[in-house]
Formats: structure tokens, C-alpha cells, sequence
């Protein structure tokens, strides 16, 4: 089979092999500006707007702005096949469906040059900066519910605002453009894993703004609006595997093409001050409140793929699919979500939640798509926060059930020790390492040093009843090894049943 490279002069050869955008990028204008063009946004949002744009709509094109230096890669390959990347999405059984994504129409690398990021931001024709930036980005801090001026970035970025490394020291200098400019105001839209994530991004945004071009703060109020929304899509890592396929079966030589599951969900509260694109004609659903949706989402999904990737990771696993398919943590993971996560979901018109659960077991267990429990183990300091802690403080504050979510913040902290029960070393990555580490060694003495860190746990170290249940479950995954105490705790469950 013959082979090309992935980019404009050679799309049209390739419409047998795959379908092809059905416009005429040239004439696509840019009217979203989307911040971190990481696999998610490619699965995602690129692939919503690409199936609008087939649809004749032309000004909703995205430029894709690469913001930190470690996106040199992502950068220089867009750029390399003009804004071009292959789709594979892996069904659930094995096939793979492929499409060239044309959606991306410009890309900026910031580092290279800020101004022009800014500029873009701001020029006329943009109503739409969307943002995927993880749940580290935002700045949060979990100890003093604050945005985090400590943070050496957010110095730099108050020092240096014409050049600066924050997504918050670019959003304050392009809406003071646009504020002077006089320009229409504009949406700022979160992407990310996180409750209430326009809020989160509007409160963090002013926090900034405040210190930064307090006198800004009110035009921003006025002039701009950050709906929140909930996203999903899982998106594992590309792997070499996967472009070696794609090369011989479809013979596209695309140097970054994105893998992804199926299922796809955007909701969204329809808040757009400057216009929106009609997104609802391709399956995004519009709400007037998403906060329900974002709560089940990530409770029981993301929260869902944390249990899986922790104790996983500490069996020895190396993807999801490998613990969601054993039938002791897959109960495990079953009984949390059952006991101690939808007693406390406020109830959805429309949706079934005992459904929804069992849905997620069966997209985690899905053998084709290969998610990495490193990826899901990644940055598990911002995600947890997030994903298990509200949960955890529900069920105290009605003095429910724990014993599940403490089973998983006990193996949590033998994970970072850094070795999983056969005595390999686990790949870890996270901001607070270091940090995670050295508590988890103190916690060989004391378990409960490790939940003494407050810009992950906050105050739950205070709680008598969480310590009680996460030392005994600690002691038990020392003693017996993940697999057996889940084991444990399922044939309670099942006795109790009888
Ligand atoms: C994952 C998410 O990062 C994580 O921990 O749970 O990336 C997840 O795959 C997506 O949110 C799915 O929508």
C-alpha cells in the first residue's frame, strides 16, 4: 500500500482509505481559540466542530494554542501536517473506525511568541476560548479553597505579562486588549475534569485579575461569560503501536494520530455571551444546570478510573481493562460506586444511575483501548481532591459509608511508595512527588502521616471516623495484599446479602 504523510497536499489522496474533512479548511474562519491540544481536545471538541463544519458552518474553525515548553512535540506535528491528525476511535469489538480531523485551522506554540497568542485571544472574530489545561492548571489550592499566589509561576507571570506562562497571565492581558479595543466580550469555557469548572475558572481568573489589572475586574464581569460543562471521552496516550497500525493498514503516515473510545458526552449550560456554534447539531446536550452532571461524572467515572488505576497499579497491572476485568476489584469498584457514591447524587431527569454505573464497567473494561493506569495514576494529587474527596466528606457529614474510599486513599499511600506488591518499581508522575513520598514513608509508622497534607486532603485528617477506617484498611493492604482485602470486604457484603 502506498503511504503519505498526513497534511493538506495529500488529504485528497487519501478519501478512499478514510473519511476526510468535507470543507474547504481555507475558508474556515477561527472563531475559538482552545488552550492545550492534548489528546482529549483532539477526541473531543475537535471532533464535534469538525463534524459542524462538515455540516457548511464556517466560523467556528479552532486555533490551537500549545502553551507550556513540554508541548514543543504536539506543536511541531500539527504544524508539520497543517493542523491534520487521524481520529481512530477503537469499538467494542476490535474494529477501529478512522477519520481525518480538520477542525484545527491555525496552532501557536506560546513560548515562542506570547504576543501573538494574546493578539488572537483578542482579535474580532474569536467568541470562544475553550480550555483543556488538567486539574493542576487552575491553580487551586485544596487547603485554603484559594488561588495559590505562592505558586513561583503565578510570580513570574505577575512580573512579566507580556510574556507570561499561566494561562491566567494570558486570558488577563487578552481581555485587557479587548477591553480597550472596545471589542464584544467574549466566553471563556473550561474543558477539565473539575466541579463547577466555569466557576472554578471565573473565580481563579478574578483572583488573578485582582492583583494583576484590578481595574479590569468589572469589564469582566460584565463582558464575560464561563459556562460550566461536563466532558467525556477516555483518551488513552497514543502508542507506537497504534501509528504503526495506522501506517499499515490505512497507509497514512501521521506522526501523532489519537485513539479513543467510542462514547462521547459534552454538556453543557448554553452561556455564551458572544455566540456559540450550533453544537447541539452534532450531540452535544445543552442544560440550563450542568452541576448534576459534572457530579455523577466525576464521582463515578474519573473517580472510577482512580480506584481501578491505584489498586491496579499495586497489583502489578499496566491498563485499566486488566483490573476492571477481575471480577474481585471490578465488585470492589461496583460496591463503591453503589454504597458510597450515588447515595449521595442528587437524582437526574432521564438518567438511570444504576445504569450509568454499569455502563463505566463496561467502557473500562474494554480490552481494545489499552487506557494506561500510569496516565490514570498521573497528577493523582490534583485528581483526587476532585474526584473521591467530596464523596468522602458527604459520607461523613451523614455518617455513612467509608470503608471503600478509605481502602482506596490506604492503597494510595502505598502506592507512593514508589513499588507494587511484586516489588516493581511504579512510574509516577506527579507535581507533589516528593512530597507524597515522604509522607508515605512516615506513614509505615504512623498511616495517618499521609493524610496530613492539606492541599490534597484538606481536613480530613481531623476525622475520627476516616482515620479509623483508612489505618485499618492500610494495616489490612500491608498485611494481605490489595487483592485479599478487597476480597475480604466483598464476602462481608455478600454474607450480609444472605
Ligand atoms: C481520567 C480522565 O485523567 C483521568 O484520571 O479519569 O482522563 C478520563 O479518561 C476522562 O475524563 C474521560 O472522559
Amino acid at each position: 500500500m502506498t503511504t503519505y504523510k498526513l497534511n493538506s497536499l495529500n488529504l485528497s489522496k487519501l478519501k478512499d482509505q478514510v473519511a476526510i474533512p468535507q470543507y474547504n479548511r481555507e475558508k474556515i474562519k477561527t472563531g475559538i481559540v482552545h488552550v492545550g491540544i492534548g489528546g482529549f481536545h483532539r477526541a473531543h471538541q475537535a471532533f464535534y466542530t469538525d463534524q459542524l463544519l462538515n455540516q457548511s458552518v464556517t466560523d467556528w474553525g479552532i486555533c490551537g494554542v500549545a502553551l507550556l515548553d513540554f508541548d514543543t512535540a504536539i506543536y511541531n506535528t500539527l504544524k508539520d501536517q497543517n493542523g491534520l491528525y487521524t481520529l481512530v476511535v477503537k469499538e467494542l469489538d476490535g474494529s477501529l473506525t478512522k477519520r481525518v480531523i480538520g477542525s484545527i485551522v491555525e496552532y501557536l506554540f506560546a513560548p515562542e511568541n506570547p504576543i501573538r497568542v494574546m493578539e488572537k485571544m483578542a482579535s474580532p472574530e474569536v467568541r470562544i476560548i475553550t480550555l483543556t489545561i488538567t486539574e493542576g492548571g487552575y491553580n487551586y489550592d485544596e487547603a485554603t479553597g484559594q488561588f495559590d499566589f505562592d505558586n513561583p509561576l503565578i510570580q513570574y507571570d505577575l512580573e512579566h505579562p507580556q510574556a507570561p506562562k499561566t494561562i491566567f497571565g494570558y486570558l488577563t492581558q487578552a481581555l485587557k486588549l479587548r477591553k480597550d479595543r472596545g471589542l464584544v466580550g467574549i466566553t471563556i469555557q473550561s474543558c477539565d475534569n473539575i466541579q463547577g469548572n466555569g466557576h472554578m475558572t471565573k473565580k481563579m481568573l478574578m483572583s488573578y485579575v485582582g492583583v494583576a489589572e484590578p481595574e479590569l475586574a468589572p469589564w469582566i464581569t460584565k463582558n464575560v461569560s464561563f459556562p460550566n460543562a461536563m466532558v467525556d471521552r477516555i483518551t488513552p496516550a497514543t502508542a507506537p503501536i497504534d501509528i504503526a497500525n495506522l501506517k499499515e493498514t490505512s497507509g497514512i503516515d501521521d506522526a501523532w494520530p489519537v485513539v479513543c473510545e467510542p462514547f462521547i458526552q459534552w454538556v453543557i449550560e448554553d452561556d455564551f455571551i458572544a455566540g456559540r456554534p450550533p453544537w447541539e447539531t452534532v450531540g452535544v446536550q445543552f442544560v440550563e444546570n450542568v452541576m448534576p452532571y459534572e457530579e455523577m461524572k466525576l464521582s463515578l467515572l474519573n473517580a472510577g478510573h482512580s480506584v481501578l488505576g491505584i489498586l491496579g497499579a499495586l497489583m502489578g497491572y499496566t491498563t485499566i481493562d486488566e483490573p476492571a476485568n477481575n471480577p474481585n476489584i471490578r465488585e470492589f469498584l461496583r460496591s463503591y460506586m453503589k454504597q458510597e457514591v450515588t447515595p449521595i447524587l442528587k437524582s437526574l431527569e432521564g438518567v438511570n444511575l444504576h445504569k450509568y454505573e454499569e455502563s463505566l464497567l463496561q467502557r473500562f473494561g474494554n480490552i481494545y483501548i489499552k487506557d494506561q493506569i500510569e496516565r490514570i495514576c498521573s497528577e493523582s494529587s490534583a485528581k483526587l481532591p476532585i474526584f473521591i474527596l467530596p464523596t468522602i466528606n458527604a459520607q461523613l457529614k451523614q455518617k455513612g459509608s467509608l470503608k471503600y474510599a478509605a481502602l482506596v486513599i490506604a492503597a494510595w499511600a502505598v502506592y507512593s511508595l514508589g513499588k507494587d506488591e511484586n516489588g516493581n518499581a511504579i512510574n509516577r508522575k506527579d507535581v507533589m512527588q516528593n512530597n507524597l513520598f515522604e509522607k508515605a514513608v512516615e506513614a509505615k509508622q504512623d498511616p495517618s502521616a499521609f493524610l496530613e497534607i492539606p492541599s490534597v486532603f484538606g481536613k480530613l485528617y481531623q476525622s475520627e471516623a476516616f482515620v479509623k477506617a483508612y489505618t485499618s484498611a492500610y494495616q489490612n493492604i500491608v498485611a494481605l495484599g490489595v487483592e485479599k482485602c478487597v476480597m475480604n470486604m466483598n464476602n462481608t457484603v455478600l454474607k450480609k446479602m444472605k
